[in-house]
């Protein structure tokens, strides 16, 4: 990163709507998966914060949940709540779409943005682009539209632009030192990544099959020389649905847990021990009382 004297750091928010890309993007940044993704949209519950540390920068990232228009439940109204928090005290914004798409979904995030938080467009999935000269006038577009500081293309999946990116959002952070050491690549507790993580396999192991609502629960977290031992809970809206997550013999839980206990040892650096139990939990979605103990408010 060129040097044009003195180190800076600062916020920046990463907002866009669900599924193009957003934690993908914190992810390949941080170098780490710290924010789950997955082909569906609806991923991101909570938000993530990812830090990012250069010789002559630092930048803390906020991956916000995707502004969800669709379900008016209790979750999805705290999850759009907590995307009005996260643009509001940044010291940039990235709007992150997915490149020659603009649709209403995306247009649904404009009135997100806060009037004097500088904006940075990342045009992602570049990588799906065959004509790059059709970038141009999407470009273009979105210039006329949303007026940004810059727009960079980028790719989450291969990296391609994300140095582009981090030297365009430096020059708008705040002259200061580090706000965090060195070596944090995350805020968020080894619980709560713990939680994301299995949370992330049920999405990709059940796909359609997976109920709206599920969630996970973190029971027990224990740390003894080097072992973690983590006891987790699925929750499920229907009895019906405990057979889906559990599937024939235990088959389906069985490769959920030890796909999830992989992630975790490869985040972690050590060894898992992952214990999951299915449980039913009626209405859990619409009910606050269960979203607070769940860490979401
Ligand atoms: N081709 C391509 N796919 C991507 C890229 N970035 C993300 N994706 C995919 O888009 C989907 C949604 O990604 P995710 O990060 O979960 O989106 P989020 O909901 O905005 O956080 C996943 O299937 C990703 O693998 C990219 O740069 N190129
Ligand atoms: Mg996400």
């Amino acid at each position: 990163m060129s040097g044009d004297g003195g180190h800076r750091s600062g916020y920046v928010a990463i907002v866009g709507q669900p599924n193009v890309g957003k934690s993908t993007l914190l992810n390949r940044l941080v170098g780490q998966k710290i924010s789950i993704t997955s082909p569906r949209p609806q991923t991101t519950r909570q938000r993530i914060i990812g830090i990012v540390t250069r010789p002559e920068a630092q930048f803390v990232f906020v991956d916000t949940p995707g502004f969800q228009t669709r379900h008016g439940n209790a979750l999805n109204r705290m999850m759009n709540r907590s995307v009005s928090r996260s643009v509001a005290d940044v010291d940039a914004v990235v709007w992150v779409l997915e490149a020659l798409r603009l649709d209403a979904g995306d247009r649904a995030v404009l009135p997100l943005l806060q009037e004097g938080v500088p904006l940075v467009i990342a045009v992602n999935k570049v990588d799906s682009v065959g004509n790059k000269n059709e970038l141009l006038p999407f470009m273009q577009e979105l210039q006329e539209l949303a007026h940004p500081h810059a727009i960079v293309p980028v790719s989450a999946r291969t990296g391609t632009g994300t140095d582009d990116l981090l030297e365009t959002l430096r020059e708008l952070l705040p002259r200061r030192e580090r706000l965090y050491g060195e070596d944090e690549i995350t805020t968020a507790s080894e619980r709560m990544l713990a939680a994301e993580l299995l949370r992330e396999k049920l999405f990709r192991l059940l796909g359609e099959e997976l109920p709206y609502s599920a969630m996970v629960e973190i029971e027990k977290f224990e740390l003894v020389d080097g072992l973690r031992r983590i006891h987790a809970g699925i929750l499920v809206d229907k009895a019906g649905q405990k057979g889906i997550v559990i599937g024939k013999g235990g088959a389906k839980l069985k490769q959920i847990a030890s796909q999830a206990r992989g992630d975790m040892e490869r985040l972690f650096g050590g060894k898992v021990f992952l214990e999951v139990w299915v449980k039913v939990k009626s209405g859990w979605a619409d009910d606050a009382a269960t979203l607070k103990r769940i860490g979401i408010d």
